[in-house]
């Protein structure tokens, strides 16, 4: 196809709750636009967007997928998402490449959690919201109910743009509210009655033009694109379309009310920095190049695809780039368009455009392309762990190399190894997510995997002041070693202000610290007098943060504590950086046992939604589970959502808990929210159980 000019092009992402229909949705459009060919079907297997193995076997979408199309002469990259929340990160990553997000709503199920959470993901993210309702042709649908749902939750400016005639069987077709035709027989709504609705979100974006709707002049039919383009940019508006993928009924009025309603590039305000200048990002071809890389995709063809969402400027083949993250600057390769699971060889990409690069090791999800930055990805903490090893001895190297690969392409994985048990621990979002990498690694990498429990990140920290010393001396002929460090060990609250936290502690004499976000730890040196000659401090400085890795009282990496090393002693020959790293860990490990440690647990915030008949049930089991409840509101449909702070370690298995406390209707998100002590019973049942596996090692 010809380039299509900027204005022309639609990107967007099509989110909302598992199963609504959005994989079925999109395969149709790309077949109703003569984009494809034949019947593709999820249930069949033969999906042209769930075409990963694991998908076709589970009959649901993992990965989000990018696929184009055109329609009114415009063109459409359209990315399909999946809708469990389990993989929510694959849903994230897709709205940073586009402009507009469609939520699909199960006209039967209504709002359902993971919509609502992919609404406000949307609208945080700064995109234009289209709701697509789809399967009118289900039975037993309360259209009306189902409105009234909608704006409930949403609020007004959710406005249908086309009213069903008729549902379920009988679902004929729509009647558009933007042009309400005089008789609309069957129609579920009142399309006239909507249009006033409709064009009063619209001319709000219009000073004058709102002025002269009121005086009884309505916009013109040439103004109205434009109108309804603002309003959907500025949030006013979410416009609502009717459609059933299964029957093709609304299928055409969705292709014009998304080449309506959708945003072209360049609309919504999106800015970068460069030495901490902001730039707002204009859709300019010559303009310096702002893009990003929005996700990655490990394929067992091309191996690793890079997909890049241009924002400003012009990206050429096998041009050098400068990539945040990469050491020296990127020759990329052919720039590809992607459909589905098919690539084509492309020379650019300008403005709005999503292309991809291939076999590029130096870029990652969140790298920007060009001399610019652009805010960070934000995705949720991942906060289910499995201690991972493989099957067959020997494939040690095969797994990490496997699960270094799912790290590339999913943001919402870690691995770490755990310092005390020397385990590879993989983190995600839940069990199902967890679940399915395995079968991934399996199929991909040939690697199987046994795991254990789900180990809880506790940390260790201190809870008052101490001080104190060591001296690390050995004589063992030959060369000895010498070392002697004094330090002040003090609480860091995080958030702390370092510089009024140095006052406030009178270290007067601090030459300088250095502070480690991640661990929340504060160094601060203040020797005077050279009594530590300054080339040992580094030593000194690495030997309490190896301390505070392997933990003190039950193994867990250290956090929140501040250090002041004001005093040491050295020899002539004996001292060394070896003597003296000692001396640090072994001085931090003393003092922090005189510092009242304590045990940290991660604490997560949920949002659990459940029939309004099973709230209390969830009351009190949470308050058993040590929760605190913080409130419930209506979810709509007679489901309620209770928001609650939970100890992680008592809902590890929650799913399984809510599943059979609900009969399976129950739903949850859950993220991470901060750390806090835990209760002295349960800190004792830790340490006593890490003392036991470390008498097990010895
Ligand atoms: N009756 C009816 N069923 C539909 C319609 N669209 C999709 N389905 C069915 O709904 C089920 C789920 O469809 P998918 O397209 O996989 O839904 P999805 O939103 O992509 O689901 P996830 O990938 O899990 O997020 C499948 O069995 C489809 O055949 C529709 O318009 N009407
Ligand atoms: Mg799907």
């Amino acid at each position: 196809m010809a380039k299509a000019k900027i204005e022309d092009i639609r990107n967007i992402a099509f989110c909302g709750h598992g199963s609504a229909g959005k994989t079925s949705l999109v395969d149709h459009l790309l077949v109703k636009t003569g984009a494809a060919s034949g019947t593709p079907s999820v249930d069949n297997g033969t999906s042209i967007c769930d075409f990963d193995p694991e998908e076709k076997h589970h009959k649901y979408t993992v990965e989000a997928k990018l696929v184009h199309f055109e329609h009114q002469g415009k063109r459409f990259n359209v990315i399909d998402t999946p809708g469990y929340p389990d993989y929510i990160g694959q849903a994230i990553s897709a709205l940073y490449g586009v402009d507009t997000a469609a939520i699909v709503i199960d006209a039967h199920v209504g709002i359902k959690v993971n919509s609502r959470r992919m609404f406000e993901e949307a609208g945080k993210a700064g995109l234009g919201r289209i709701i697509v309702i789809n399967k009118m042709d289900a039975d037993n649908i309360d259209f009306p109910g189902l409105v009234n749902q909608i704006r409930d939750i949403w609020g007004p400016r959710c406005v249908l743009v086309n009213v069903p005639l008729g549902a379920g069987a009988n679902f004929k077709g729509v009647v558009s509210t933007l042009k309400p035709p005089s008789g609309a027989a069957g129609a579920l709504l009142d399309p006239a009655e909507i249009h006033e609705s409709l064009i009063e979100s619209v001319v709000e974006v219009d000073e004058t033009l709102m002025e002269r709707y009121f005086e009884g002049i309505p916009p013109t039919e040439e103004e109205l694109p434009g109108l309804v383009t603002r309003a959907v940019a500025s949030g006013s508006l979410a416009p609502i379309v009717c459609v059933s993928s299964k029957t093709d009924v609304g299928v055409p009025e969705l292709l014009d009310a998304l080449a309506l309603c959708a945003l072209p590039p360049g609309v919504l305000r999106r800015t970068a920095t460069k030495d901490g200048e902001e730039i707002e990002l204009t859709p300019n071809p010559e303009g310096p190049l702002v893009a990003r890389v929005f996700k990655t995709r490990i394929d067992p063809f091309v191996q690793k695809l890079s997909f890049i969402r241009v924002f400003s400027g012009t990206l050429r083949k096998d041009e050098v780039v400068h990539a945040s993250g990469a050491r020296k600057g990127v020759k990329l390769g052919p720039l590809l368009e992607v459909q589905a699971n098919e690539t084509k060889p492309l020379d650019q990409a300008g403005p709005g455009e999503i292309v991809a690069v291939a076999k590029m090791e130096d870029l990652h999800t969140g790298a920007t392309l060009g001399d610019y930055e652009l805010p960070p990805m934000k995705f949720p903490t991942p906060m289910v762990g499995l201690a991972v090893l493989p099957k067959s001895r020997g494939d040690e190297t095969k797994l990490s190399g496997a699960l270094h690969k799912v790290l590339e392409e999913d943001p919402t994985f870690r691995i770490d190894r755990d310092a005390q048990t020397k385990e590879m621990v993989m983190t995600g979002m839940s069990e199902l997510h967890l679940q399915l990498i395995r079968e991934r690694m399996a199929r991909r990498e040939h690697v199987e995997v046994e795991t254990k429990e789900p180990k809880i990140p506790f940390r260790e920290t201190i809870q008052a002041k101490a001080e104190g010393s060591y001296r690390h001396k050995k004589q063992s002929g030959g060369r000895g070693q010498f070392g002697e460090v004094h330090i002040h060990m003090l609480p860091l609250p995080r958030g702390t202000n370092i510089e009024e936290f140095a006052d406030k502690h009178h270290f007067p004499q601090m030459k300088e610290y250095h502070y480690d976000e991640t661990n929340n730890f504060l160094w601060i040196n203040s020797v005077v007098g050279g009594t530590i000659p300054s080339n040992f401090l580094p030593a000194i400085e690495k030997g309490f943060k190896e301390r505070m890795a392997r933990g003190v009282i039950a193994g867990y990496q250290v956090q929140d504590v501040a250090v002041n090393v004001h005093f040491g002693k050295y020899h002539d020959v004996d001292s060394s950086e070896a003597a003296f790293k000692t001396a640090g860990s072994m001085c931090f490990r003393n003092v922090f046992q005189e510092a009242r440690p304590a045990l940290l647990e991660p604490v997560v915030k949920m949002d659990i939604t459940v029939p309004e008949a099973a709230v209390g049930d969830v009351y009190s089991d949470m308050s058993s589970r040590g929760g605190r409840v913080s409130g419930s509101e209506a979810a709509g449909g007679g489901m309620q959502t209770v928001h609650v702070e939970v100890p992680l370690r008592s809902v590890t298995t929650y799913n399984r808990t809510l599943s059979s406390m609900t009969g399976g209707q129950g739903s949850y998100t859950m993220d991470f929210s901060h750390y806090e002590v835990m209760p002295p019973n349960v800190q004792q049942e830790v340490i006593s159980k890490a003392k036991m596996e470390e008498d097990e090692e010895d």
